[in-house]
């Protein structure tokens, strides 16, 4: 038997889209204890919620998310809001004793994310971050070859995350669509929207950051603002790239932009090591490319590992298809979820919670801090 579980959601964007349609799947791809009931959505407009609600199956609407945490037949609450919202619905639905699901980054930077991981822990409510990029097979692939010694000692761990979409000085800042470009609503610009995923894969993969350099540009320095109506200057970063070293001692390369015309979401990365490398790409999500060097010399060369095999052990592959067949972006959020069930069940959470998405935001705050002070910037230990 599985256990209802009334899910309250707050915000109505693109990602409480992902997330709505993985609550729709899991129990379609999973054996799970629970089973998510889409009990409300809150959005400021009645109309849009109610357009959402009809669209997803949602029960209720509400256009105040202090009502929707106050209701007694909420047990989680999702908030895909922009990232300012984020701390004040968390510590709220967090003293209300809800479960909470939270979308990326955590928060706007590592004091206010402190606050966030104080009160859940504090409160004892299950909690998670939606990295969902770890939950991609060929990435989760990528780690168990790492925990498997595969590649020895680590010497570079490579990531971009590219995108194009703000290069027009027409795209106006602030609001609901463009809130990613107004730097009070968002924090900062592709270091926290981009490079956060980055670095929480790198995290999970190589371990914690020690020190960062950054350069930051912002390439179109005023907008029109869609709060105020007023042209209004730019503060976010429209491209970041650090480098930096690893407590593993190796380094690190990380560069985000939106201005890398052709690119709308290319997150690509590369782990090369004293015995083999990997290397994963977005675009192609499901091929895991592997370099041994102890392989036999005539046949040693790149592997393009198709990860969609169930004898293989390609991690969720088996809930899906036949081998051989893909699953796609989508399907992350649906193992995250799988994941974060399971870890109710067994009382074992999971990653990454507040505290461990909480790591990610200590390591944007150095690299913000790097940028502006122009020097290394050790990242503060949590
Ligand atoms: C920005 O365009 C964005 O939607 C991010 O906010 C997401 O986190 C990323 O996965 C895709 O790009």
């Amino acid at each position: 038997m599985t256990k209802p579980l009334n899910v309250g959601m707050i915000g109505y964007g693109f990602m409480a889209k992902a997330h709505s349609n993985a609550y729709a799947q899991v129990n379609h791809f999973f054996d799970l204890s629970h089973r998510p009931v889409l009990k409300a959505i809150c959005a400021r407009s009645a109309d849009n919620a109610k357009v959402f609600a009809d669209r997803w199956g949602y029960e209720s609407v509400e256009t105040d998310w202090r009502k929707l945490i106050g209701r007694k037949d909420i047990d989680l609450v999702d908030i895909c809001v922009p990232n300012n919202l984020h701390a004040e619905i968390a510590t709220a639905a967090a003293q209300a004793g809800k479960m909470i699901l939270c979308e990326k980054p955590l928060a706007m930077n590592g004091p206010e994310g402190l606050k966030m991981v104080e009160a859940v822990e504090k409160a004892g409510v299950p909690n998670m971050v939606w990295y969902n990029y770890r939950r991609i097979p060929a990435v989760t692939l990528a780690r168990r070859i790492i925990e498997d010694g595969k590649l020895g000692r680590v010497f570079h761990y490579r990531a971009k995350f590219l995108q194009d979409w703000t290069i027009s000085p027409d795209v106006p800042q602030g609001g609901t669509a463009t809130w990613r470009l107004a730097v009070e609503q968002a924090g900062s610009g592709v270091t926290g929207d981009l490079l956060a995923h980055c670095i929480d894969t790198a995290l999970w993969l190589n371990g914690p950051l020690d020190t960062v350099n950054t350069m930051t540009e912002t390439f179109i320095k005023e907008r029109k603002h869609n709060l105020t109506g007023k042209v209004e200057k730019v503060g976010i970063d429209d491209a970041c790239t650090f480098m930096g070293r690893f407590a593993n001692g190796s380094l690190a390369t990380f560069e985000s932009t939106r201005y890398a015309r052709g690119h709308k979401a290319l997150y690509t990365l590369e782990v090369n090591g004293e015995h083999a490398s990997i290397a994963w790409d977005l675009h192609d999500l499901h091929r895991l490319q592997y370099f041994d060097h102890r392989d036999e010399g005539r046949l040693r060369g790149w592997r393009s590992i198709h990860v969609t095999d169930h004898g293989g052990g390609h991690p969720y592959m088996d809930k899906w298809w036949v081998p051989g067949l893909q699953i796609g972006y989508e399907a992350t959020f649906v193992h995250q979820l799988a994941d974060f069930f399971t870890g109710l069940k067994e009382s074992k959470p999971a990653m990454p919670d507040f505290r461990d998405a909480y790591q990610t935001q200590l390591v944007l705050d150095a690299v913000l801090q790097s940028a502006k002070d122009q020097k290394w910037v050790n990242v503060a230990k949590g």
